[in-house]
């Protein structure tokens, strides 16, 4: 029986209820649903390439026929489209391609997905309950979905989510964890109702300085005493009115590989401040101490490093506005182009909490620029569209490279900037590859 052929039963055995069977597919099981459960015996191995692994025996443990690592269609995420490549399988992780980023707003399909630990076996929105809780609030509360809807205003914005180690398998020396190059990055529009509103019904003392998160999903080993992460904000981000606590995307409901049923969105910082799953939020008296908001997690060294250093623990700082970046969505990489037309060049451009203000194109490797359109962005904190038609001298090839600049003045690095020992915040800029015949 083919991998297909046994996603197809549960599908229908399932057919009743989506998430269980993304469940089953997907979210938890180790074996023998994932590719890696599933290629644990030589037998299954031979009866899904269809012919006899000869050598079987001496294939290194771990290791996948190529003739499978190479084909990933089968292996897409239920409710993503098939072009996602997956990165890691337990935990889930998974990036888009920049060409499947052309959308001004981001499709839920195509935002990638970045699991800690598994999401929630059981999930009813009908008993779903958020709770505000913590050092710093007057008094706990909790809500259910349904107050929540019904007694906050609803506020909808475009808000760019990246992931703190997007762009981390361009590190040297490099740096352990999902390998994403450039896909971890995404800008639907999301609606909910402001932490700060939710945050005001609970009432904050005057201590309060940071909020930290916490979700229904569990941890990768399977002890339930372990919380795979809970991150969060100071105050002062939290409090800003495009901080949202949102259960749609693009009006739908959140995919749940993406939280739902609830889940933090707080554009322009690391994706890992936007807790998915949301179950509660505590208001804390100091800096929010939960798993991953110490060590090495989502931090980068407060001094520059030589690349490869050891850094001490204390000499790293938290990850907070994410810096200037750009995407070339369209054409896709490797595109062949006649010399007689311009090509037309698009993407989009962000960084973090500012804005971007100008954006470059290079198809000399950054002898010379040239200025793309660039438009404001249609809220704060989501990302600008830019487009440029580019004319080329003679035939050959060539790469276009793209550059945005804040307006701080703050420009992308050409190179891989500021090593750390995560791989975190590499903007540098993007490039995609141009033959014209
Ligand atoms: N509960 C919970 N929230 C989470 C995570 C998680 O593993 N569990 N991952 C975080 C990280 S590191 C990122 S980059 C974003 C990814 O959001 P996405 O999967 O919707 O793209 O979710 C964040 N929120
Ligand atoms: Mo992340």
């Amino acid at each position: 029986m083919s991998l297909q052929e046994i996603r197809k039963g549960i599908r229908t055995m399932y057919a009743a209820d989506p998430i269980r069977a993304d469940w089953e597919l997907f979210g938890r099981s180790s074996d023998p649903l994932t590719r890696r459960g599933f290629l644990s015996g030589f037998a299954t191995m031979s009866a899904i390439l269809g012919a006899e692994v000869v050598f079987g025996r001496f294939l290194p443990a771990g290791l996948i026929p190529a003739a499978l690592a190479e084909e990933t269609a089968d292996f897409s995420i239920p409710g993503k489209h098939p072009g996602l490549v997956v990165l890691n399988d337990r935990p889930v992780n998974a990036e888009t391609p920049a060409h499947l980023l052309d959308d001004t707003v981001t499709p839920a399909d195509r935002l990638f997905v970045r699991n800690n630990g598994l999401p929630p076996a059981v999930i009813d929105p009908a008993t779903w309950t958020l709770t505000i809780d913590g050092e710093a609030v007057e008094k706990s509360v909790s809500f259910s979905l349904a107050e929540l809807k019904t007694r906050f205003k609803h506020h909808s914005y475009q808000l760019t989510l990246e992931c703190g180690g997007n762009g981390r398998s361009e590190f040297d020396p490099p740096a352990h964890g999902n390998q994403w190059t450039t896909g971890a990055v995404g800008c639907p529009r999301w609606t909910g109702v402001r932490l700060a509103d939710v945050l005001r019904a609970a009432g904050l003392k005057d201590n309060a300085v940071y909020i930290g998160y916490y979700g229904a999903d569990t941890h990768i080993s399977g002890n339930p005493d372990k919380v795979p992460i809970s991150r969060g904000v100071p105050l002062a981000k939290a409090m800003e009115d495009e901080s949202l606590i949102a259960w749609q995307i693009n009006g739908e409901e959140l995919p749940l590989m993406n939280g739902y049923p609830l889940r933090l969105v707080v554009g322009g910082w690391p994706a890992s401040t936007s807790g998915k799953w949301l179950q509660r939020i505590s208001v804390r008296d100091r800096i929010h101490d939960g798993p991953k908001m110490g060590g090495y997690s989502y931090r980068v060294p407060c001094k520059p490093v030589v690349p490869g250093a050891d850094v001490e623990e204390d000499d790293m700082c938290i990850i907070e506005s994410m810096p200037v970046k750009s995407l070339v969505t369209h054409p896709r990489s490797g595109v062949v182009h006649t010399l007689s037309d311009p090509l037309t060049v698009r993407g989009h451009a962000w960084a973090g909490d500012s804005a971007v203000d100008t954006l470059h194109v290079s198809i000399d490797f950054g002898q010379t620029w040239q200025a793309a359109r660039l438009k404001k962005p249609v809220n704060r904190l989501a990302w600008q569209h830019f487009d440029a038609r580019i004319k080329f001298p003679q035939t050959g090839y060539y790469e276009v490279w793209a550059r945005a600049t804040d307006n701080g003045g703050r420009t992308q690095p050409m190179v891989v900037p500021g090593w750390n020992p995560k791989g975190y915040l590499n903007n540098a800029c993007h490039r995609i590859a141009v033959k014209v015949v």
